[in-house]
């Protein structure tokens, strides 16, 4: 070949490998339609987006623009939350309901529009509206601009998406409405229970993987369960984890994926057992303390891993693997602080000087108002839950970004969330204070409030998110929109900051959106505050978050047009 044209071929092949950015456009119709019951007779009631649990995949390259039309014709209130993206410049299209938006009514729409700028990896949306989320969400896979290619990590042969769930066999459509959810009729992969529920005679009730004997696969799996961590396995292969919540991992080679509500985990699989198949298996991680019995469901659910080629005779017998103990807090801790990042030049780095400490409860406690009084929710009397013993309220006339914007949050929210819990005592541990005598007084939480901490313009923010067992001690795993964070260190028993900070990993801490704070224990995050908006930090077991397990970081213009909260868009939904 003449060297002209080797320079040509390398042109074109360079032009098509940095892909301009593009508009992926989507059509969501929200809809309550008729669905078969899991392993029952007759149909169930429920919301979904196109008509299918999981709804549809949006696959985007880094930098692309995301338009996602809403068109809600379901009964109920609807909003949708674009879980992970930063949504730099564009905080009005976050989602969740009277945080950043009033919901979009029964019969009208709204259309999304954001960048998916300077992130990459596996995210997901959801409903972020009363319990919605259940069945309303779907993956959202952000590549690289350069392609799979630009992994950096040898690119997989092919990419399966592998959605987590759970399934309730309501009895009526307004079943999500209520706030006591109880435990799950089914966990689900890709919307299927798999084979180990009483119910051979569904059709296509299993979710199956078909991989070939030598290829490499990426695994994207995503937590959109409501209220349970999972443990994850495949019979006889083994797993390397390349990134958690759409942030690189050094690549950490492991035979169980743990993974919380909210968050994600990139894994690399080896399809180099014999030809065969064999079960993916979820079950559940329960890390509270007491253990409820009856408040989960201890069954397992299965996909298949199928080999092409593999002889009918191995396809009826799929081998199990071995599952954790549902309460292996030593497995699910291993896991956790087993991730570090993967330290790229291009990537910000721990930030070291701190300007804003926290120290912030979070867990369960009683509900003390009275229970014929609005203000307490339908649970009053019994479990409400809080950060720093305030359990948040969304407000009701205006969403608290608009109340930002117009600078009128009177009678929305007020800026005194506390850094400090209001009492200290012995936080984790559950014998002394439910036997305690002052166990009753503390486990009562005060009224539903709105409240949130106002954050200057890039001001670095640490948090130590500390349960507490006064009702019962559970790991938690704390969400933060419009961010990623550095996890420094987590441990368990009550942090102690002099011993702690000698933990802390300043070098390559993993970087996540969700963290699964240890069951009675402790984590530190850091992020810096350099995006305006009303950003929602909470727990992402909806049952918790909807007895007040959140709160609301204000994070104040900087000093340029470009660091300030940009109007609404237009059509943005009114109260
Ligand atoms: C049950 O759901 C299926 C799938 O959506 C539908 O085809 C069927 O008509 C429904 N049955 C009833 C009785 O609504
Ligand atoms: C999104 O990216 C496009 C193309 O780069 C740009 O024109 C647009 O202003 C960006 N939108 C926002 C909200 O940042
Ligand atoms: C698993 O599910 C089946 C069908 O729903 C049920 O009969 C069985 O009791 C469950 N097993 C466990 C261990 O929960
Ligand atoms: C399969 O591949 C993994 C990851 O490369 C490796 O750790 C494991 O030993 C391999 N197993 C077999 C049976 O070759
Ligand atoms: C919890 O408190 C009890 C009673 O004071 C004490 O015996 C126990 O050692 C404490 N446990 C921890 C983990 O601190
Ligand atoms: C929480 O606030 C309530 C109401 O003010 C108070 O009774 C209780 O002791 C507090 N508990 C904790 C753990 O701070
Ligand atoms: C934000 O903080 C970084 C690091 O401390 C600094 O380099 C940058 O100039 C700051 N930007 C603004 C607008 O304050
Ligand atoms: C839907 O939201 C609007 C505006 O916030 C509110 O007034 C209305 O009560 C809500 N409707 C339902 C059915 O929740
Ligand atoms: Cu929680």
């Amino acid at each position: 070949m003449p060297r002209s044209w080797l320079i040509l071929v390398f042109a074109l092949s360079a032009a098509a490998a940095v892909a301009r950015s593009a508009t992926v456009e989507h059509t969501f119709n929200v809809r309550t339609l008729s669905l078969p019951r899991v392993c029952q007779p007759g149909n169930i009631s429920i919301t979904a987006v196109n008509g299918r649990v999981p709804g549809p995949k949006i696959e985007a390259n880094e930098g692309d623009t995301v338009v996602v039309h809403v068109i809600n014709d379901c009964p109920y209130n609807v909003t949708v939350h674009w879980h992970g993206v930063f949504q730099r410049g564009t905080p009005w299209a976050d989602g969740p309901s009277m945080v950043t938006q009033c919901p979009i009514r029964p019969g009208h729409a709204y259309t999304y529009r954001f960048n998916v700028t300077g992130q990459d990896g596996t995210l997901w949306w959801h409903a972020h509206s009363l319990f919605l989320r259940a069945t309303v969400h779907g993956a959202l896979i952000i590549r690289p601009r350069r392609g799979a290619g630009a992994y950096p990590y040898p690119k997989p042969d092919e990419e399966k998406t592998v959605l987590l769930g759970e399934w309730w066999d309501a009895r009526n459509g307004d079943f999500f409405i209520g706030s006591s959810l109880g435990s799950a009729d089914a966990y689900t992969i890709n919307g299927k229970p798999g084979d180990f529920y009483d119910c051979h005679t569904t059709p296509n009730r299993i979710a199956k993987f078909e991989v070939r004997r030598g290829s490499t696969y990426l695994l994207r799996i995503i937590n959109a369960a409501l209220n349970t961590a999972f443990f994850f396995k495949v019979a006889s292969h083994t797993f390397t984890v390349v990134a958690a919540d759409a942030s690189y991992t050094t690549p950490y080679e492991t035979d169980v994926i743990v993974i919380a509500p909210g968050q994600t985990v990139d894994a690399l699989m080896v399809a180099n057992a014999s030809q065969g198949c064999y079960y993916m298996v979820i079950s559940s991680y329960q890390s509270a303390f007491p253990l409820r019995p009856g408040s989960f469901n201890a069954n397992v659910t299965t996909a298949v891993v199928e080999y092409v080629g593999a002889a009918p005779s191995e396809q009826h017998a799929p081998a199990l693997p071995a599952m954790p103990e549902l309460t292996d807090t030593t497995t699910a801790n291993r896991f956790y602080t087993s991730l570090t990042s993967l330290v790229r030049p291009d990537k910000p780095t721990v930030p070291l000087d701190v300007d804003t400490r926290m120290f912030v409860t979070v867990g369960l406690g009683f509900s003390s108002c009275d229970p014929a009084q609005k203000s307490c929710r339908g649970t009053a009397g019994g479990v409400a839950a809080s950060m720093n013993n305030e359990s948040f309220a969304l407000p009701t006339a205006i969403s608290m970004l608009d109340a930002r914007y117009r600078n009128t949050p009177a009678g929305v929210y007020t800026r005194d969330f506390p850094d400090q819990p209001p009492v200290v005592f012995d936080y984790a541990n559950v014998t002394k204070n439910v036997v305690g005598s002052s166990a009753a007084t503390l486990s009562s939480t005060g009224s539903p409030s709105t409240k949130v901490r106002a954050l200057r313009y890039n001001a670095t923010v640490e948090m130590v998110l500390q349960n507490t067992a006064l009702v019962g001690r559970e790991s938690h795993p704390m969400h933060l929109h419009g961010f990623n964070f550095f996890v420094l260190a987590q441990g368990f028993g009550n942090y102690d900051g002099a011993t702690a900070a000698e933990q802390f990993n300043l070098v390559n801490p993993q970087e996540r959106n969700t963290v699964a704070v240890p069951t009675g224990g402790w984590a530190v995050i850091r992020f810096v505050a350099n995006n305006p908006g009303m950003w929602f930090m909470h727990c992402h077991i909806d049952a918790h978050l909807a007895i007040g397990l959140a709160m609301v970081f204000e994070v104040e213009d900087g000093p340029t047009p470009d660091t300030a909260l940009p109007p609404p868009p237009p059509d943005l939904p009114k109260c």
